[in-house]
Parts: structure tokens; sequence; C-alpha cells
């Protein structure tokens, strides 16, 4: 086995040295935070790698999502996913919005549009739908019955950088979209997130929101929150992004080359990536069935013996912890789909930098575990 440690993730980097003069203008201008040069530049340049036209950077994810929530003026109960970080079903908490939960596909692994139905009544203003890994939800499904019933839809799509269908990134769907930016993502600024949004009026209403509410020097508008990225997390995201294609080109061929060497081992499927998509190759997500010679736990336990850390995301489901589970929607007669996913996945290690030596040691040791 590998002598080092191997995680689930690494972050990628930029050279050292390409930050220092990104540093020496932060320096000079003392400029830190509050929408500086490097957070103006940020945002246009994301807005053009992704060909949308309105950004607003945040700290992280779970305050973009409970500020979009916010934005929206989203109350009573909101549809979301059971099968995903905990942080999406707390940012309906943090807004005192109740999550109803729904089962997910389980091919996408993505909210099951079919149940969403069903699950709607006369307090549902919203859905929260997650793409899943980075893996495309059925937009157009969604879109549907959000249309039906007059619901907005906020994508928490912290896993989906760069992915794109035929017509443009998938952050183009639904009323808001929201990016993480955390070091364990297919991108970093080490802490960061991004809202996309459809439109110049709702942009300055969630700038405003991220900004205690502000406008101006003297007059606050609404109860808001401090969700501003700094020009340090700013300027390494400018750096960074000169990086990204050639990311995700790496992790494509990581995952081109676990998907041939897991192939035919019996008890072991991977998920498959949509092919009608430019995928992010975020995780690599596989499942452990019964007919595996042991369990997924087993499994785990026994490549964390050999310095492989994979990770069990997302065991346990969010409908399990003690601030959901009394909800009549966590029941897990309403989650089977998720409750089983849940119980048979494993995420392999995958990041740029991963040997192909150590890809293939780890599908060695899954092929022959004894
Ligand atoms: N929505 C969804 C669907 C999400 O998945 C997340 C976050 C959010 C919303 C909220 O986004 P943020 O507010 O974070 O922007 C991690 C991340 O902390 C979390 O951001 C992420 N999802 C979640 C799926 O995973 P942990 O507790 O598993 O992370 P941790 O610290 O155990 O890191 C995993 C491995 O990564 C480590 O074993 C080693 C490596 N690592 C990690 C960090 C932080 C590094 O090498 N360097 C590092 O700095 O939650």
């Amino acid at each position: 086995m590998s002598k080092e440690n191997i995680f689930v993730t690494k972050p990628t980097l930029p050279p050292l040295n390409d930050l220092i003069p990104y540093l020496e203008k932060i320096w000079e201008t003392r400029v830190l935070t509050n929408g500086g040069e490097f957070h103006q530049k940020f945002e246009a340049a994301l807005c053009d790698y992704f060909g949308v036209h309105h950004i607003c950077l945040f700290t992280n994810a779970t305050i973009a999502l409970v500020t979009a929530l916010q934005a929206l003026r989203i109350t009573g109960e909101v549809i979301t996913t059971p099968y995903s970080f905990v942080a999406t079903s707390h940012s309906l908490l943090w807004n005192g919005i109740k999550p109803v939960f729904v089962d997910i596909d389980p091919h996408s692994l993505n909210l099951d549009p079919a149940r969403i139905e069903s699950a709607i009544t006369p307090h549902t203003t919203a859905i929260m739908p997650v793409h899943c890994y980075g893996h495309p939800c059925d937009v157009n499904g969604i879109q549907r019955i959000a249309d039906n019933y007059n619901l907005k839809i906020i994508y928490d799509a912290a896993h989906a950088f760069g992915v794109q269908d035929a017509g443009g990134s998938i952050l183009r769907y639904g009323d808001l979209s929201v990016l993480s930016f955390h070091a364990t993502k297919v991108f970093n600024t080490f802490e960061g997130g991004a809202i996309i949004c459809p439109d110049e009026k709702t942009k300055v209403r969630i700038d405003q929101l991220k900004n205690f509410g502000h406008v101006g020097e003297t007059t606050v508008v609404a109860p808001g929150i401090n969700g501003k990225m700094s020009e340090f997390n700013a300027a390494l995201g400018l750096l960074q992004l000169q990086h990204i294609d050639s990311a995700l080109a790496c992790r494509q061929k990581i995952d081109e080359a676990y998907r041939l060497k897991l192939a035919g081992i019996p008890g072991i499927s991977c998920i498959q990536n949509s092919g009608e998509c430019v995928a992010n190759y975020a995780y690599f997500p596989i499942l452990v069935h019964q007919e595996y010679s042991m369990t997924r736990d087993a499994l785990y336990a026994l490549m964390k013996e050999k310095g492989i850390h994979p990770r069990r995301y997302f065991y346990p489901l969010i409908s399990q912890f003690p601030m959901y589970r009394g909800l009549a929607s966590a029941h897990p007669d309403n989650l089977p789909v998720a409750l089983e996913i849940s119980q048979k996945i494993l995420c392999l290690p995958i990041y740029p930098g991963l040997e192909m030596s150590v890809v293939d040691e780890i599908c060695q040791l899954i092929a022959h575990p004894c």
C-alpha cells in the first residue's frame, strides 16, 4: 500500500509564488474585504467562466444557502432531499422553515421528481434540490412541478462547479443556485461560496443581505448577515480559475481508471455519470451490495487500516440526525431508496495528483479484500 495516508480528497492549490503579487497588492492597498478589486474581478471572471450574468460571492455555501432563502422570502415548508450534507437542511432550520424530505432517484441519487407532488401542501413555498456529487438533477421535471404549484427552486449546487448540459452551465436553472468553494470541493478558495442569480435586482438584494442589510453608511433595509468573501479568498479564486480546466481533466482520467478497474467485481457498482452532460468528477461514489464479500462498513474499516480514507458521503441521512428525525417526512418508510443507498455508499479518493498506482492499489484491495 501507499506509504502516505490517502484521503478522500486533497485540495488543489496554485503555485505559491503566483499568489505573491496578489498578496503584495492587498498589503499595499490595505483593502482586505467589503467588495474590493479582487472581489469584483473574481465575480466577473466566474460570470465569464459559467456564461451567466450575475454572481454574488460568499464566505461559504452554508451562509449563501441561508441568505438565498432570505432573498426569496421563503417561509413555511420546503421540499428537499435527505441525501446530502447536513448544511442543505440546516439552512432551512436557520430560517425557521420546515424541511419536507422526499426520496431520491436510485440512479441519479437526486430528488425524485415523481415523488415531489405528493409532498406539496398549502404551506409549501419552494424546492431545494441538490446536484449530488455534481450529477445534475432532473431540472426540467422539477421546473414543471414548480411552475404548476408556483414554487421557487433553490439549487444546492455545492458539488456542481463546471457541470454543463447541452445549453451551458447547470447553474442557470432554478431561481437561484448555490456553489461551495470549500477546501474539499473541485474548486476551492479555502472557504467560499457563491449564489448565481438571474437578474440585477436579485443580485442587489443578495448583496445587501450579505452585508448586514446595509445600503450606504446610514441605511439598513433588512436584517442581513455578514457573508462577504474577503479579498484574500477572491484573489485565490482568480488564481485557481487558471488551473480549473486541467484539474477537471485530471479528475476525469482517475474516474475512467476506477471504472475500468472496478468493472466486474461482484457486489461493487459505480454510479453512472450522466452521458448528456459535461461532468466535473467531484466524487467517485461506489455502492457495496450484499453480494460483496464483506459489508460496506467492514470494507471502509479495512481501507482505513491500510491508510486509505474513503468517506461514507452521505451516511447517515440528514433525516436521521436528532433535529430532523421527529418530522413525519423523516420516517424511514418515506425514504427507502435514500436509506438503502446511504447504507451502501462509499466515496473513493479522487483528486488531481492522485497517482494511478494508488488508484490501482485501491481497486486491487477492493477486488481482493481478504
Ligand atoms: N451543500 C452540500 C451538498 C455540501 O456538500 C456542502 C459541504 C455544503 C452545502 C456546505 O458548503 P460549505 O458551507 O462548506 O461551503 C466536508 C466539507 O467540510 C463540506 O464543505 C462538504 N460539503 C462535505 C461534503 O465535506 P467533512 O467533515 O467530511 O470534511 P473533512 O474536514 O473531514 O475533510 C475531508 C477530507 O478532505 C479530509 O480527510 C482530508 C481532506 N482535507 C480537508 C480539509 C478541510 C484536506 O486535505 N485539507 C483540508 O483543508 O466535510
